[in-house]
């Protein structure tokens, strides 16, 4: 690294806390109207400067890493996903990638809490008829949902972000807690394991996503998943679009084969499958998991960590290639 300040460039704007700190310790190129950077203009970041703070919206291709001329050595992406990177290409250009996971656990798994809450009592809906003028007032059968508290909650995945939510389901509204983890045998803060993620879609009134999006992932929950779980499960992904494939969802939810779905994640974000738009019951958010001034701040002083560690030759705290 040259002897000037090293120069950091942080493809979208992110909390001013955060970004005077970065500024204040290296050479900072910021993204003042946060318009998404270009292929190009990420090309350009990677010649120039010495780290590219980036976003899960930043496609890191191939292509991009092995910009000719490359002087970037630290993707320090501002998000515990890092699927946004092709990490084979990072490693094999000896580019080194950091994630900021545990910082936004909590914040994401209320939002599947959220999630939960909302499509089983149809808040949505409910805010939608009555900003529409539909309401003549209560009437005892008006859009009865279906209770929370005492449920079955399925797990996919039992990593930091589904832990955060088993403490919240299970202690917080009383649910039965069960997951699927290929990497994790054993049980714990009251969540009982099942060896297949059959048993769990089978058993569960909420099927909740936490797994990351990997190759093995992608599509996990295809037509067949989605016609293992109960007519009247409840589908939530707060995870990553991929996992889902979003076509046999929609069909799962045209034909009953499910009652409902949450989602804040999408395969092509920001676009999403056109019917799924027209569904009164599929509450669709843009991606808010992480989204409050704390955990953002949080995440950015994280990624910091990493390029201070970075610059100062020691090993990274959350390296993920
Ligand atoms: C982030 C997320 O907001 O952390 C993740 O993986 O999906 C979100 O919390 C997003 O990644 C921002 O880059």
């Amino acid at each position: 690294m040259s002897a000037e300040r090293p120069i950091v460039v942080v493809t979208r704007k992110i909390p001013a806390a955060v970004e005077q700190e970065i500024a204040t310790q290296f050479e900072t190129r910021l993204n003042a109207n946060d318009t998404p950077m270009s292929a190009e203009a990420l090309e350009e970041a990677m010649r120039t400067a010495d780290v590219v703070l980036c976003c899960v919206a930043d496609k890191m291709t191939a292509d991009i890493i092995n910009t000719p001329g490359r002087r970037v050595k630290l993707l320090a992406n501002y998000g515990v996903g890092f699927n946004n990177i092709d990490v084979a290409a990072a490693k094999a250009a000896g580019v080194l990638v950091s994630n900021t996971p545990e910082v936004l656990t909590e914040a994401t798994a209320d939002l599947a809490m959220t999630l939960v809450l909302m499509t089983a009592r149809r808040t949505g809906e409910g805010e939608r008829h009555l900003r529409g003028g539909q309401w003549t007032g209560w009437r005892p059968t008006h859009m009865m949902g279906t209770m929370v508290t005492g449920k079955t909650l399925g797990l996919v995945g039992f990593g930091r972000i589904a832990r955060a939510v088993t403490k919240k389901a299970h202690d917080g509204f009383g649910m039965k807690v069960i997951f699927h983890d290929p990497l994790v045998p054993n049980g714990a803060l009251g969540a009982e394991p099942r060896a297949t993620l059959k048993e769990v879609l089978e058993e569960s009134d909420f099927v909740s996503l936490h797994c990351p999006a990997l190759p093995e992932t992608r599509h996990l929950m295809n037509a067949q998943r989605l016609g293992e779980m109960k007519k009247s499960g409840i589908l939530i992904n707060t995870a990553r679009g991929d996992v889902v494939d979003e076509a046999a969802l929609v069909a799962a939810l045209q034909r009953g084969q499910i009652a409902a779905a949450g989602l804040d994640v999408y395969e092509r974000e920001p676009s999403v499958t056109s019917e799924l738009l027209k569904m009164e019951n599929v509450v669709l958010l843009p991606h808010l998991g992480s989204a409050t001034l704390e955990t953002r701040e949080a995440m950015g002083r994280r990624a910091l960590e990493n390029i201070r560690l970075f610059v100062a030759g020691h090993p990274l705290r959350d390296r993920v290639a």
